[in-house]
């Protein structure tokens, strides 16, 4: 590629950033300090005028090239223009201008671009220097512990386990220095195949146990998440909506965010913290599953981290913690959902009955979502006294989590986002009338959806 700056402008050339080996970076000028500037940062240069037809013949210039423009007098640069274009019409040409509008004859052959639009990285570059001083802060406060804990919610997840194993290694600590606990345990099939394949351990320890900590970080969660967790802390790194009313000497909370580990990938690359391929992994599988592989609640601080991280994760490990794992004993009532799949319309209503795990109920309303023509998929099944419906759409209609409240939520908890949505119901709540479950939902849901009155069962 040949890149071409013509400029009398000294600086322009700073924003093509340095010069690589593969590309011919080339400036055109009028001005001969500015091509002596070039020169030292590596560009070949040209001497021309810069209305001058025949030079600019003689660059053959041509569609595989990127030309650049910075010329503060518009008549100036409407001869250059002028120039090129009577040579060659189908150059790439940017303009780099505040305020010049491309003449109407010059319309779809040149981009004009404001300066400003070359500085969108400095707000990233500025928030870097933050990370830095937030790892430099973080490293202090926990420097003289003997023993820290990373403390996770009762259910760990993937972005809490991945967050408290980059902590750690910030710290330089290991898992007798600084343990991962919770004062619950990693339930999830995919998050115990997590710590299982990457070799993370979770304790799960008391409210006594805090004693035998001297610093405690709370990762992916706040004070308030559990009733054992003190009021006084030492972190809290977090993106889940703040909470106040507890006192914590470090304090990170961005609930704009999608994952805690996109904080902690901030914090690894600015301190210059190496990242091994295990704690990629992790970091990598706990950005995926908190943002549905950045679909829902994404910021392109998440992609970023995740674009950094995915080219050092194992795949082979990501594949394997990722698969959907169905327990054997599920395996008929899956197959009986299957048969008696019903499709209204454009909704698949699949009822499994009762079953040994709550978790293969949002996967199959997924599995459903894939049947040909659906756009909605109700998957309920029996677990541990609830009817727990999962709520799926493609989310061009009603959102799913209103019509999830509307058709469920006197009844038990019922709520979500627009694509997806979840309600769980004790079982002595639904109607005596209704036998079965299956019907109840349907004439629940079609009710809220299209605000069809159910005909009473009798
Ligand atoms: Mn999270």
């Amino acid at each position: 590629m040949r890149f071409v700056v013509i400029t009398d402008d000294p600086n322009t050339v700073k924003l093509m950033g340095p010069v690589g080996e593969d590309d011919i970076h080339l400036l055109l000028s009028e001005v001969d300090s500015v091509i002596r500037h070039a020169r030292k940062d590596g560009w070949r240069t040209k001497h021309l005028k810069l209305d001058d037809e025949e030079s600019y013949k003689k660059l053959h210039l041509s569609y595989r090239d990127r030309v650049l423009i910075k010329l503060d007098s518009k008549a100036e640069l409407k001869k250059c223009l002028d120039a090129i274009l009577t040579v060659q019409q189908d150059i790439p040409i940017t303009v780099v201008s505040e305020n010049w509008t491309t003449p109407q004859k010059w319309e779809g052959l040149i981009r004009v671009v404001p300066l400003r639009a070359f500085c969108g990285g400095i707000a990233s570059e500025l928030e870097k220097a933050a990370a830095m001083r937030s790892v430099a802060h973080l490293r202090k406060i926990f420097s003289k512990a003997d023993r820290v804990l990373l403390l996770l919610q009762d259910d760990p997840d993937p972005d809490g386990i991945a967050s408290a194993l980059a902590l750690r290694t910030i710290l330089g600590r290991n898992r007798t220095t600084a343990p991962i606990a919770s004062f619950g345990h990693v339930t999830r099939p995919e998050n115990v195949a997590m710590i299982r394949d990457l070799e993370i351990q979770v304790l799960t320890i008391t409210e006594e146990d805090l004693n035998e900590y001297d610093r405690i970080a709370l990762l992916d969660l706040q004070p308030f998440h559990s009733p054992q967790i003190p009021l006084s802390i030492d972190a809290v790194i977090d993106h889940h909506p703040k909470r106040t009313g507890y006192e914590a000497k470090f304090v990170d909370i961005r609930p704009r965010y999608g994952a805690t580990s996109t904080i902690m990938t901030q914090y690894l690359t600015a301190s210059g913290t190496q990242i091994s391929q295990r704690l990629a992994t992790a970091l990598v599988y706990g950005i995926k599953t908190d943002t549905q592989l950045l679909g829902r609640d994404t910021t392109p601080d998440d992609v970023d981290a995740f674009a950094k991280l995915y080219p050092i994760a194992n795949q082979a490990t990501l594949r394997k913690i990722d698969r959907p794992q169905i327990p054997r004993d599920d395996l008929v009532s899956f197959a009986i959902a299957l048969q008696h799949a019903s499709i209204d319309g454009e909704i698949i209503y699949a009822h499994l009955g009762p079953l040994s795990r709550e978790d293969v109920i949002p996967y199959f309303a997924d599995l459903c979502l894939e049947i040909e023509d659906a756009q909605w998929s109700v998957a309920s099944g029996v677990f541990d006294g609830m009817l727990i419906i999962s709520i799926r759409t493609y989310g061009e209609g009603a959102s799913a989590g209103e019509t999830t409240k509307k058709a469920f939520e006197v009844y038990g908890s019922a709520g979500g986002h627009r694509a997806m949505a979840k309600a769980v119901i004790p079982l002595e709540n639904i109607p005596s009338q209704y036998l079965d479950h299956e019907l109840w939902i349907k004439e629940r849901f079609t009710y809220a959806l299209f605000g069809k009155e159910p005909e009473s069962v009798s």
